[in-house]
């Protein structure tokens, strides 16, 4: 078979969530979050799971990166959980939580791994929840002192940074469920998703002006590259509204400082809604250096009659109930569809000028119930990352300049409104005992690190 080689600077890592890894809600001083709020209220998560204990790994931290040493890991992906470190959200400064990652980030580079921080992967601080949240522009500078403390805490340790996992998730996503907030207000999620963005560039621009500003910093979108499910006009006028508004409403602000005119058109006409000049300028002003995507699956968007080309609401209804019959699917119920990374790679660096990417995640959920000798026989992630691999190697070829790979997830852990149900690890958890273990992939993982490649 031919080998695959990857670029000598290439990053390889694994990546995680504070909410999702951490446990210790309430501990040394922590506010609570508005994930505490979700998963405490009755019949929201499966099973009725929380991440009050989660992997333990508040405690369990230094046993979790001699775990990242022994899988020769070189980076770890992970997230600082904001009412650890403010527990009210802003004002006063909560110095345990400080410690906390303190410890993590010295264990992590005295084994030689390079800490790739978020700084913000859902876990708002309930007292800001209350006062408006992501809806409430003020949180721009609640957001923006709460990262100028990471940097002044964190920055001579730490090179890498992205100010937020996922918005399309933590804004359109939670305002519209009607789960996460009990209410459906798209106007809010659109609103939120802007305040997001000038968060971003307000804390790229402090960043900048920091003492230590010689890392790079970028933000991670959860992107899909959409095929009209048939090559009709109509299907392929859906294709356009799915990417506009799941793709183009995030890369084009954070990449050209702009928005999709099409959006900007609804916003106006239906929730009389419009940016500012200013914004534009804050964010033309402030450009990040690298783009983090997390990359699962594609989107087939179709329409059953020519009338549902404009609505997308239908569009997306139809989208999540249609399966591809030549496809397989993950235990999340999502298409395994690698073809669909090189071509979201491709289509990233050509529209937006060749920006630095990372994947920041990737990787698949599996039921994980073949156990040999005490190691899940866990082959079928084993071709899902290699086949993915492949595809970001084809993209490199082509002149994308996609520096790094984080795998989804260093260990099983909280799948949201999944609970624990859900399992993306390299290490399997056992959660009664809190025994890590490695599944077979992490040792295949580990053989790509060594070798570079496939
Ligand atoms: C990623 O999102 C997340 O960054 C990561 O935290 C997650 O564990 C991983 O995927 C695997 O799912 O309604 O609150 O339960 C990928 C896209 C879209 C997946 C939203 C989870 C449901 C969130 N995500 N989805 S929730």
């Amino acid at each position: 078979m031919k080998q695959i080689r990857f670029p000598a600077d290439f990053l390889w890592g694994a990546a995680t969530a504070s909410y999702q890894i951490e446990g210790a809600w309430d501990e040394d001083g922590k506010g609570e979050s508005i994930w505490d709020t979700i998963s405490h209220s009755k019949g929201k998560v499966a099973n009725g799971d929380t991440g009050d204990v989660a992997c333990d790994h508040y405690h369990r931290y230094k046993e979790d990166v001699a775990l990242m040493k022994q899988l020769e890991l070189p980076a770890y992906r992970f997230s600082i959980a904001w009412p650890r470190i403010f527990p009210e959200g802003r004002g006063r400064i909560n110095k345990q939580g400080l410690d906390f990652y303190h410890g993590l980030i010295d264990e992590l580079l005295a084994n030689s791994i390079e800490p790739v921080v978020t700084m913000y992967h859902w876990d708002l601080p309930s007292a800001l929840q209350k006062d408006g949240g992501w809806e409430n522009r003020r949180i721009i500078d609640w957001f923006t002192d709460y990262a100028q403390v990471l940097f002044d805490n964190f920055g001579d340790r730490v090179k890498y940074w992205t100010t937020f996992n996922e918005p399309a998730v933590f804004t359109l996503r939670f305002y519209t469920s009607g789960v996460h907030f009990d209410r459906k207000d798209r106007r809010a999620g659109f609103l939120a998703s802007h305040h997001v963005n000038c968060a971003h560039a307000k804390t790229i621009q402090a960043y900048r002006q920091s003492k230590f500003n010689n890392g790079s910093i970028g933000m991670t979108l959860n992107l899909g590259h959409v095929y009209p499910k048939t090559n009709s006009e109509h299907d392929r006028a859906a294709a356009r509204t799915v990417d506009t508004v799941l793709n183009r409403w995030y890369l084009d602000p954070v990449l050209k400082a702009s928005y999709p005119e099409e959006v900007l058109d609804y916003l106006a006409r239906e929730y009389d809604l419009k940016i500012a000049a200013a914004d534009y300028t804050l964010l033309k002003d402030n450009p990040m250096d690298f783009l983090g995507i997390n990359m699962y699956s594609c989107f087939r968007p179709f329409v059953n009659s020519p009338d549902e080309v404009n609505n997308v609401e239908a569009i997306m209804r139809n989208m999540s109930s249609c399966r591809n019959e030549n496809a397989q699917y993950t235990e999340k119920g999502w298409e395994i569809c690698p073809e669909a990374l090189y071509d979201l790679l491709l289509r990233v660096d050509g529209d937006y000028n060749h920006p630095v990417i990372y994947i920041t995640e990737n990787g698949m959920a599996c039921k994980d119930t073949d156990v040999r000798d005490g190691v899940v026989q866990d082959d079928d992630r084993i071709r899902y990352l290699s086949d993915h691999f492949k595809a970001a190697h084809a993209a490199i070829a082509q002149g994308v300049k996609l520096k790094g790979y984080f795998v989804w997830s260093l260990l099983d852990n909280f799948e949201w409104l999944d609970g624990y149900a859900m399992r993306f690890g390299l290490l399997r958890m056992n959660y009664k005992t809190q025994v890590r273990s490695f599944k077979k992939s992490a040792f295949w993982y580990r053989d790509v690190i060594q070798k570079n490649g496939i």
